[in-house]
C-alpha cells in the first residue's frame, strides 16, 4: 500500500537497545553467581568462552552513560537467574539483586527505562541437571526466580518479558547451546514439545503473577517472528509456509494471546504421538496469561516450499542457526529467497519482510508490539583514529526503521525499537568477531585486549534518529 503521507512515529515511542546477561556481563562465576547452562556448555570451536564478554558487570555505569548519550529511552537487559538465585531454587543470592538494582537505577538516572528480560537462554547449570524444562517442577522453579524479581525490581521496573526466543529454545536449541534430552528418551519431538509446553505454562502463570503483584507493570512474551513466504504461488507451497509459520511463529503467539495451542501445530503432533500432556490446571492456567503487549525479535523473514511429494526423503532437518531451517518432514522445506541480499554471516536481509511481519501480527492478534531486537552481524573494524565505519549497519537500521513507520502508517500500533545490540558482545555461537553494537569493544576472540569502549558511526547516527524521534534517517 503507497501512502499518500507517513504518519509519525508516536510521541513516546521508545527507542533503545538490547542486550541479554550471558552474552555481555561476564564475571560468570563471581560475587556469588552460580554456573548457568551456558557456563558449562561446549564452547563452540574458535569462539570466547563467556567468562567476560565485555565486562558489562564491572563497566555498566559507563556503558549506561554511553546509551543516554545515544537518547535512550529503554534499555533492554535481561536477569541472569542464577546470578540471584545460585542454585536456581532456595537461596537468594544479595550480591546479584544488588547489581540489577544498581544497573536499574543507573538506567532510570539517565531516564532509560529498563525493560527486563526474565530468561534468556541462561537456565541455572543446578538446575538443568535436575532436567530443565524436562522437568515438570520448571513451572514453580521459574515461578519462584519471577517472584524474587517482581519482589526486588518491581517497584522501579514496569515493563518485563518472559522468556526470549521460546520458539527458537524449541526449534533449534542445540544451536544456542540450551537444549537438555533425558538419557533413554524415546520419542524426542514429543520431550521437546512437552518442554515446549512447561515454557507456556510457566510464562502464562508469570504473566499473571506479575499483573497481580504489580498492577501497574506490563508484561509480554519475546519471540523470534519470521513470517515465511511461499516459494511460489503453488498452492502447496502456501500449504507448506502455513505449515511452518504456524510452528515457528503462531504457536508462540496464539499461546501467548489466546490461551489455546495452535490447531495445524496440535494436530501434527498428535500424528507423532507428540502432542504433549497436560497437568491439571494447565488449560486455565494457560488461558490466564493475558500479555499487555507483544515483543518480538526481527531478523529476516524465512521462505519455503512444499515437501509432500517426498517427505520421507527429507535429506535434512533441524536449522544451520536461529534464522536458516532446513525443514520438517512432511511440513516444508526451507529454501533460500533469491531476491533477498544476506549479511556476511549468511542471513538474509528483508526490510519489506518486516513491514509484512508486523502486520500480519498487528492483525491476528491486536496488540501493541515492541521491537526486541533486530540488527546486522558483522565484523567491524578499528581504524587508526579510534573509529568504526559501519556503513553497512547504518543502511540496515535505516531500511528497517523506514519499515516500523510504514507499519505505523498501516495502522499497527509500534510501541519502540530495541535493535541487538546496545554494545558488542558474545554471539550465541560465533563469538565476538560476529559484532552488532552501536558501541565498539576493544578485545579479540583470544585476546581480552583493553575492553576500552568506542562510539561507531552507527552510535553518532543513531543518536540523531532518536533526536528526531525517527524523521531524519539521512547519513551522518
Ligand atoms: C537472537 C538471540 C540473541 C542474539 C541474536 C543474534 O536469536 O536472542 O541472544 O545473539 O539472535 O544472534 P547471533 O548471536 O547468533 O548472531
Amino acid at each position: 500500500m503507497l501512502h499518500k503521507t507517513l504518519k509519525l512515529f508516536p510521541r513516546d515511542f521508545l527507542w533503545g537497545a538490547s542486550t541479554s546477561a550471558y552474552q555481555v556481563e561476564g564475571a560468570n562465576l563471581e560475587d556469588g553467581k552460580g554456573p548457568s547452562c551456558q557456563d558449562v556448555k561446549e564452547v563452540p570451536r574458535d569462539t570466547s568462552d563467556l567468562t567476560v564478554c565485555v565486562d558489562h558487570y564491572h563497566r555498566y555505569k559507563e556503558d549506561i552513560a554511553l546509551m543516554a548519550e545515544m537518547g535512550f529511552k529503554v534499555y533492554r537487559f535481561s536477569i541472569s537467574w542464577s546470578r540471584i538465585i545460585p542454585g536456581g531454587t532456595g537461596e537468594v543470592n544479595l550480591k546479584g539483586i544488588e547489581f540489577y538494582s544498581n544497573l536499574i537505577d543507573e538506567c532510570l538516572k539517565h531516564n532509560i527505562e529498563p525493560l527486563v528480560t526474565m530468561f534468556h537462554f541462561d537456565m541455572p547449570a543446578a538446575l538443568d541437571k535436575r532436567g530443565s524444562w524436562s522437568n515438570r517442577e520448571s513451572v514453580d522453579w521459574f515461578l519462584n526466580f519471577a517472584k524474587v524479581m517482581f519482589e526486588n525490581f518491581g517497584d522501579r521496573v514496569k515493563s518485563w518479558l518472559t522468556i526470549n526466543e521460546q520458539n527458537i529454545l524449541t526449534l533449534v536449541g542445540p544451536v544456542i547451546g540450551t537444549l537438555t534430552i533425558p538419557e533413554g528418551t524415546e520419542n524426542e519431538l514429543k520431550e521437546i514439545y512437552q518442554q515446549n509446553h512447561h515454557m507456556l505454562v510457566a510464562q502464562a502463570k508469570a504473566m499473571a503473577l506479575c499483573h497481580e503483584m504489580l498492577p501497574d507493570a506490563k508484561i509480554g512474551p519475546a519471540p523470534n517472528i519470521s513470517l515465511v513466504y511461499p516459494e511460489s504461488c503453488k498452492p502447496e507451497d502456501v500449504i507448506a509456509a502455513q505449515n511452518f509459520n504456524a510452528i515457528r511463529n503462531w504457536l508462540y503467539l496464539d499461546m501467548a494471546v489466546y490461551g489455546i495451542y495452535n490447531n495445524i501445530v496440535w494436530s501434527w503432533l498428535e500424528e507423532h504421538d507428540a502432542a504433549p500432556d497436560f497437568a491439571e490446571g494447565d488449560a486455565e492456567a494457560l488461558k490466564s496469561g493475558h500479555p499487555d503487549f507483544i515483543g518480538f525479535n526481527y531478523y529476516n523473514t524465512a521462505t519455503c516450499k512444499s515437501d509432500d511429494e517426498d517427505a520421507a526423503k527429507t535429506a535434512e532437518t533441524g536449522a544451520f542457526s536461529q534464522q536458516e531451517n532446513k525443514g520438517e518432514a512432511g511440513l516444508f522445506k526451507g529454501v533460500k529467497n533469491p531476491h533477498l541480499p544476506a549479511t556476511e554471516f549468511g542471513w538474509e536481509i528483508d526490510p519489506t519482510g518486516f513491514r509484512a511481519t508486523i502486520r500480519e501480527m498487528y492483525s491476528r492478534y491486536h496488540l501493541p508490539m515492541i521491537v526486541t531486537e533486530n540488527g546486522l552481524g558483522a565484523y567491524d573494524k578499528l581504524t587508526e583514529d579510534g573509529r568504526v565505519h559501519d556503513s553497512y549497519r547504518i543502511e540496515y537500521l535505516r531500511k528497517h526503521i523506514e519499515q516500523i513507520r510504514l507499519a505505523v502508517s498501516d495502522g499497527c500500533e509500534m510501541m519502540g525499537y530495541c535493535p541487538w545490540s546496545a554494545i558488542d558482545l558474545i554471539s550465541t555461537h560465533e563469538g565476538i568477531v560476529k559484532r552488532y553494537g552501536f558501541i565498539y569493544v576493544d578485545r579479540d576472540e583470544f585476546d581480552l585486549k583493553t575492553l576500552d569502549r568506542y562510539r561507531k558511526d552507527s552510535f553518532y547516527w543513531y543518536k540523531k534518529v532518536i533526536a528526531s524521534n525517527g524523521t531524519d534517517l539521512t547519513d551522518n
